[in-house]
């Protein structure tokens, strides 16, 4: 039974069947796999506010509550696609809200986790975007807007995204994770692990710092080849390519 297993980027979307099929085998697997799994944001491709919810996303819901049921601790830190995603969601899936950035105890260690977004400084218009989004009044200010303007701000989002086949293609370098702002919280924190999704280049890259090794984990996407990455206290972290996605 592993410690706990980290995914994020799935960009859920009822255009991308393919996606939530593989989030179902996944919670199949979760299921008797581990204790905890953490979810790291841009978990749906856009989300205009709890209550505009479909049945679709209802559904994605009731998938992580059964593994709440089964007694699996489930984590949410909101991503820069799903930042409205509240409380009556979290509530539906059972999930605990994490502040991003965060630390968090593993049996055996401290680990730092994180969006990643907010450390992208060499995208300034992302960079723009996010202070303004992520204030907790511009939060309330859009959720007050009426349920129509908001669904239709994130039908044009859609569109957009359509004619990119809903595809996000990784980062490009410009937008890449900018390792001294990331270091800085580790600093705060005294941890000496990252990880992070968004950037959709997963991996594990080490840093030094004041002669410490520095292990950032980057999560991937759900598009081609998703891997999940496991933790276990006696095996450590370890990405799984997840063949018991494909289908049979
Ligand atoms: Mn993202």
């Amino acid at each position: 039974m592993l410690d706990a297993v980290f995914i994020s980027d799935l960009h859920c979307h009822p255009n991308e069947p393919a996606i939530t099929d593989k989030f179902n085998q996944f919670i199949e697997w979760a299921l008797t796999h581990t204790r905890r799994v953490y979810v790291l944001g841009d978990l749906f491709h856009v989300w205009a506010g709890d209550d505009c919810m479909e049945a679709w996303a209802l559904a994605i819901a009731q998938q992580f509550h059964r593994l709440v049921d089964h007694g699996i601790n489930v984590y949410f830190m909101p991503g820069n696609r799903d930042f409205l995603l509240g409380r009556k969601f979290a509530k539906l899936a059972g999930f605990k809200i994490l502040t991003d950035p965060c630390l968090i105890q593993l049996p055996g260690q401290a680990v730092m986790l994180a969006h990643g977004d907010a450390y992208c400084l060499l995208d300034k218009p992302h960079q723009r975007f996010r202070r303004i989004t992520r204030n907790a009044f511009f939060i309330r200010f859009i959720l007050a807007l009426p349920q129509r303007w908001r669904h239709g701000a994130v039908m044009k989002i859609r569109k957009k995204s359509q004619a990119n086949h809903t595809k996000v293609h990784r980062s490009p370098d410009y937008a890449d994770v900018v390792p001294s702002a990331f270091l800085k919280d580790l600093n705060r924190f005294q941890a000496n692990t990252i990880i992070h999704g968004h950037t959709h280049k997963p991996g594990l890259t080490e840093h030094t710092k004041n002669n410490q090794i520095v292990r950032q984990y980057v999560l991937s996407d759900w598009d081609d080849n998703p891997q999940v990455l496991c933790y276990d206290q006696s095996k450590g972290f370890e990405f799984t390519h997840v063949k018991w996605l494909e289908k049979k």
